[in-house]
């Protein structure tokens, strides 16, 4: 069984790579591990914010520890909301708010194409590695059913004419930008117990 603590505080983040782990992994939250720390995300990119969270959990722990950073991208906004996806609407992680100044943001506009990405940044015995997933797809006009979290409601993955939150998560796992980069997360780290 390879274990390693998961440093988030975000519980959907925790059911949805638990549902995506195959057998033989398994994954402690910060709250099982009675970790109890706001973890700072300082940073411009997904990258340097998910290196910066499993740092401060593994230089707590001293244990084998991954974290992610994700933020949904509009090719319209330059990218945004991005970096700042939880935080969108008023420097506040709420996610009504963040989806509505969206959506307000997109008001209008023709370009409509977004996308999820996730940054996984694993430490294991000590050394980081990094893997990414991305998911494609375009920004409803308005929200669409209730299920998921953050933006879910307003995004519909390329292959589907639901939202993400018209999905169960079985069926958001097929498109997920998570899922995939937990899929890289996996290969490698059975890569490492074949070795
Ligand atoms: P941790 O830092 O504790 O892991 P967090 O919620 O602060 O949790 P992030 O900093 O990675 O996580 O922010 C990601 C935000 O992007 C999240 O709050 C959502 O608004 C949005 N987001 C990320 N993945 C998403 C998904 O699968 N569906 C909908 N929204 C998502």
């Amino acid at each position: 069984m390879i274990e390693l603590i998961f440093a988030t505080n975000n519980d959907n983040k925790v059911r949805e790579i638990r549902q995506a782990l195959p057998e033989g992994f398994s994954i402690i939250s910060l709250q099982e591990a009675g970790i109890f720390k706001d973890i700072p995300e300082p940073h411009a990119t997904l990258e340097a914010n998910a290196t910066e969270k499993s740092t401060v959990i593994y230089e707590l722990t001293r244990k084998n520890c991954f974290s992610e950073d994700s933020g949904l991208e509009t090719v319209v906004l330059d990218g945004a909301p991005g970096v700042r996806s939880a935080r969108f609407a008023d420097g506040e992680p709420q996610y009504a708010s963040n989806t509505n100044k969206l959506l307000t943001l997109l008001n209008g506009k023709e370009n409509r194409k977004a996308r999820f990405r996730t940054v996984i940044s694993l430490i294991i015995k000590g050394k980081e590695e990094l893997f990414e997933g991305i998911c494609e797809g375009t920004i409803a006009p308005e929200p669409m059913g209730t299920g998921g979290f953050g933006y879910d409601p307003v995004f519909i993955p390329d292959g589907s004419n639901k939202t993400f939150g018209q999905m169960t998560l079985e069926e958001k796992q097929e498109f997920s930008h998570r899922k995939k980069a937990v899929k890289k997360l996996v290969v490698y780290l059975k890569s490492l117990a074949d070795r």
